[in-house]
């Protein structure tokens, strides 16, 4: 363990962070659904790291790879006194090419699951000496303030993963807007996004083989058994994920094998059969589409690089 690690607490219980409200309303609606955020507790974030792993998973390969080409130019870009902000850091192996190339005096590591976040920032405070470590437990899909040591301080924002693709454009929108806020004025944001593919490549991602991510959906409801007052049986439901095209998404469901009333902190709620609950959706970008998307938040595209098959894109944008 280090002692260098400097721990930022900016969770805000007023801002949407409880697993409680979010349940309760989002079963009370028509059709029902909970939030992505809420995937992350301990064992989901290991069920996404381990998504991260899966053969068919191809976004976090192809991102390692286009990163681990660019770095240099990106450290060029950024400049060598550039403080280096991670969101939704989890258990991330490609900031580490960052680091390494960039060579930042700082790190801050932003995610809204704390015991996650502690264990690979600490573990970052131990290999890199030389780095002034931070750590922020936040939802940083909620407005945030950067902490006093990186405000004003040249910051070059990583938010990798496509995890943009999580927000239905209208909020990834606001949210790129809130990071541009965010920003000193000479900031930059490198942001991976996912780009638009055939369906068998996007469907395959999301249903692999080894049912990891069917298990990460379901740990949804095996989450809301532990932490909540709630009969649900994650056996009566099923994982299903697909591309919408029209809508230019991955949508992941958790649906209903038969119907049941469910009991959550008091309330009953029905479900019909083969009713579904919506859990995340994961938009999927062209390069000119999300370019319009960031310059339509305040962001200067300034480099762009993808993988040969064109899979993925990680973009540079200046604020
Ligand atoms: C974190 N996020 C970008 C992942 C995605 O691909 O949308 C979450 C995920 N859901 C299922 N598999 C991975």
């Amino acid at each position: 363990m280090s002692a260098a690690l400097h721990f930022h607490d900016q969770r805000r219980t007023e801002a949407g962070l409880s697993l409680r409200d979010e349940v309760l309303a989002g079963f009370a609606d028509t059709p029902k659904h909970v939030a992505p955020k809420f995937f992350y507790d301990r064992r989901g974030s290991e069920l996404f790291d381990s998504i991260c792993r899966q053969p068919e998973y191809y976004p976090t390969r192809t991102e390692e790879l286009i990163l681990r080409r660019a770095a240099n130019d990106i450290a060029e870009i950024a400049g060598a006194d550039a403080s280096l902000v991670e969101l939704g850091s989890g258990a991330s192996r490609k900031v580490r090419l960052l680091l390494e190339a960039l060579h930042p005096p700082r790190y801050l590591g932003i995610d809204i699951s704390e015991e996650f976040l502690r264990r690979s920032t600490e573990l970052l405070a131990t290999d890199y000496p030389w780095l002034e470590v931070h750590a922020a437990c936040a939802d940083f899909s909620q407005p945030m303030r950067l902490p006093e040591d990186f405000d004003g301080r040249h910051p070059l924002a990583f938010f990798p993963g496509s995890s943009i693709g999580n927000f239905d454009p209208d909020e990834a929108q606001a949210f790129l807007g809130n990071l541009h806020g965010l920003l000193a004025e000479d900031g930059g944001l490198l942001i991976g996004v996912d780009l638009r593919k055939d369906r068998r490549t996007l469907e395959a991602a999301y249903n692999d083989r080894a049912g990891v991510t069917a298990a990460f959906n379901l740990n949804l409801l095996e989450r809301i058994r532990r932490e909540l007052d709630s009969d649900i049986e994650p056996d009566s439901f099923s994982h299903r994920a697909f591309y919408n095209e029209a809508a230019s998404r991955i949508e992941m469901h958790l649906v209903s094998r038969r119907t049941q009333e469910v009991r959550v902190e008091g309330e009953r709620f029905r479900f019909a059969e083969g009713e579904s609950l919506h859990t995340e959706n994961s938009y999927k970008y062209s390069v000119d589409g999300f370019r319009d998307l960031a310059r339509g938040a305040g962001f200067r595209p300034l480099a762009l690089w993808t993988d040969p098959q064109g899979l993925f894109s990680v973009h540079y944008l200046q604020r």
